[in-house]
């Protein structure tokens, strides 16, 4: 029995460091997330700078770092203007804070992907929507999954996309618009395809927040994510299909296809 002490004494030490390690790598991180979230809130570039080299150094998952972290304080930013406690000017603070944390995290979000040469896409907000945190995100995810993309920016007309679209000989073309009064040219840029006998050559997916599964539905695109990865997880879901029918996914699940 005696001999046998040293070792359980071994596995005991063992457990108690393994536990103490997790544990503090999980506080860690909920403080990195929540830092990442107060600087955006709060419309400090300068500490949203720090907390996301934190999350770089101290290797948290960067999804997590985008969505539990940075995503999660620009949500409350919106629910705060919606309810008028705060200005215009505190929602453009908090755009430069988060621009600011993702110029740190979304180059090594690109490293992580593979150049594999995959289709092209070409990506844009639509027309008289300058939102584009989110859609550079899907940028990004799209590019690190592989894919060549072409992002021709914010307040895009809809005919600059089938413009790009033919030039890129690109496959899909991805709008996103966070106006409601935006959507409407996601449905011009479905229309100039069909006028053109076009439509066919071209997968379009829809998201970002003003947009909807109905929506998607109603404008005949092909697909619509929720999510920044979700795009990544529409695309390819997109591009193994042998025939079309509207695909929409949202948190990584696909949520059904029409
Ligand atoms: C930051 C912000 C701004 C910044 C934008 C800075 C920038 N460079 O992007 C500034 C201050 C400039 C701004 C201006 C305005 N804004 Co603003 N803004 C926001 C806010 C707070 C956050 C948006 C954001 O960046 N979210 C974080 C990103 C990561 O999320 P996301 O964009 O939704 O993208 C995710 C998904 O949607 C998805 N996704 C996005 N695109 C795509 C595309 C595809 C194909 C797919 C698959 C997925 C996908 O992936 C992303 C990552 O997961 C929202 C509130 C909110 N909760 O959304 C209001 C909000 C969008 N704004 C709003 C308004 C009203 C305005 C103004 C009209 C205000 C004014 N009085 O002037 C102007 C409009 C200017 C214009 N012409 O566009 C309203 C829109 C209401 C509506 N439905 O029409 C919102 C909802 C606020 C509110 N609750 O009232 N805004």
């Amino acid at each position: 029995m005696c001999t046998n002490a040293p070792q359980l004494e071994f596995w005991q030490n063992f457990f108690y460091f393994y536990q103490l390690n997790r544990c503090s790598r999980g506080t860690m991180t909920e403080e990195i997330l929540t830092a990442l979230r107060e600087a955006v809130i709060s419309g400090d570039e300068e500490t949203a700078r720090k907390a996301a080299r934190s999350a770089l150094e101290s290797k948290i998952d960067l999804d997590d770092a985008i969505n539990k972290g940075l995503s999660k304080g620009m949500y409350e930013v919106g629910r705060r203007f919606e309810s008028s406690e705060i200005f215009l000017a505190d929602m453009m603070m908090s755009a430069d804070a988060m621009k600011a944390a993702l110029a740190i995290i979304e180059p090594e979000l690109k490293n992580k992907g593979t150049t594999q040469g995959k289709e092209t896409i070409v990506i844009g907000t639509s027309r008289g929507d300058i939102h584009d945190i989110g859609k550079n995100i899907v940028a990004v995810m799209l590019t690190a999954a592989g894919y060549r993309v072409h992002d021709l920016g914010l307040d895009v007309p809809p005919l600059d996309f089938v413009r790009k679209g033919q030039e890129a000989n690109a496959v899909v073309i991805a709008i996103s618009s966070l106006l409601t009064s935006s959507m409407s040219f996601q449905k011009d840029v479905i229309q100039y395809l069909k006028d053109m006998g076009v439509r066919a050559k071209y997968l379009v997916i829809v998201g970002g927040g003003a947009v909807y599964p109905k929506w998607a539905m109603e404008i005949g695109a092909d697909g619509y994510g929720k999510f920044a990865e979700d795009a990544v997880v529409l695309v390819n879901t997109l591009m193994e299909k042998k025939e079309r029918s509207l695909v929409l996914v949202e948190g990584k699940t696909i949520l059904g296809e029409a």
